[in-house]
């Protein structure tokens, strides 16, 4: 029996989290079940690659989806919690915005809560994720899942989401979360118009002064396909630019899908960072 590190190594490189999607086993007639041995085999296969976090999640956020029910999203994540927890050796987020699944998630053996919420969508979430001293992304997004690429607008996109951060620290905080606990994510693609996500990226150094970890999803995004004119399969590369800038501008976690490229892109553009 292998112990998960409770721990995350944070300063000595960028962290590397991989992205496991929990959705419903296609040849399964009710679109119920999860191929618990898929999940389990991606999620070998980014620890084998380097994954320094598996992020799983059972509901997608892309723009316009559908908000999947609590019991669905729990039957969907908790198995493959479980399983990995058992058998993998790579500490294990979970991507919920739902204090419930986020509680189980925790009890199942993550020990980071994803919240594309920021805390904001579930009342319960602060509480859940400091009564269990676990980790917490603070991401921010304008708007919800369903609404968010309606129509973003931003005065000052880096001001505003910084003002958002100091908020959402002081909520936490309040709530038994501390500081060393919380990382801290814009949101790219979350309300963001083309130049509010290539504002954010320039943005890095002024959310570090919060003091917390930054974390980056450009992952296969729109805004990589808007500049490029690919679609998203051909986006590795694209993916790959934003997050050697990324780290060079000093985020320290990338939430990706392609785990070892990006880990080659981030070890390198960290080697390349000014260090003050
Ligand atoms: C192609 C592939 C096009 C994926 C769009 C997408 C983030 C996140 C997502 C992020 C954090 C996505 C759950 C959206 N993005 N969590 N989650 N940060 N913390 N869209 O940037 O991947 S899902």
């Amino acid at each position: 029996m292998r112990k998960q590190r409770q721990v995350l190594r944070l300063g000595k490189r960028a962290l590397i989290m991989g992205i496991l999607n929990v959705t419903p086993d296609s040849f399964s007639d009710g679109g119920k079940y999860v191929d618990l041995d898929a999940a389990l085999k991606h999620a070998r296969e980014m620890a084998e690659e380097g994954a320094d976090i598996i992020d799983v999640g059972g509901e997608s956020t892309r723009p316009g989806a559908n908000p999947v029910p609590l019991e669905e999203e729990m039957e969907r994540v908790l198995p493959v919690i479980e399983a990995i927890a058992r058998e993998v050796d790579v500490p294990i987020s979970v991507d919920t915005y739902k204090a419930p699944v986020a509680e189980a998630a925790l009890e199942a053996g993550a020990v980071m809560v994803n919240d594309v919420s920021g805390l904001r969508f579930s009342p319960e979430m602060a509480d859940v994720v400091a009564r269990h001293r676990a980790w917490v992304v603070v991401m921010h997004m304008q708007g919800t899942p369903r609404d968010m690429q309606e129509a973003p607008y931003y005065k000052d996109v880096v001001e505003e989401i910084h003002e958002f951060f100091q908020e959402r620290i002081r909520f936490a905080e309040k709530h038994g979360v501390p500081r060393e606990k919380i990382i801290l994510d814009p949101g790219i693609g979350f309300g963001k118009r083309l130049k509010d996500n290539l504002a954010l990226f320039q943005g890095i150094p002024r959310f570090l002064s919060l003091g917390c970890p930054i974390m980056v999803g450009p992952s296969r995004k729109s805004f990589i396909g808007n500049i490029l004119g690919l679609p998203i399969q051909e986006r590795l590369e694209g993916t790959l630019a934003a997050v050697a800038i990324a780290v060079f501008q000093g985020a320290q976690v990338i939430r990706v899908h392609d785990v070892r490229p990006a880990k080659r892109a981030a070890d390198l553009a960290w080697a390349m960072r000014r260090k003050i």
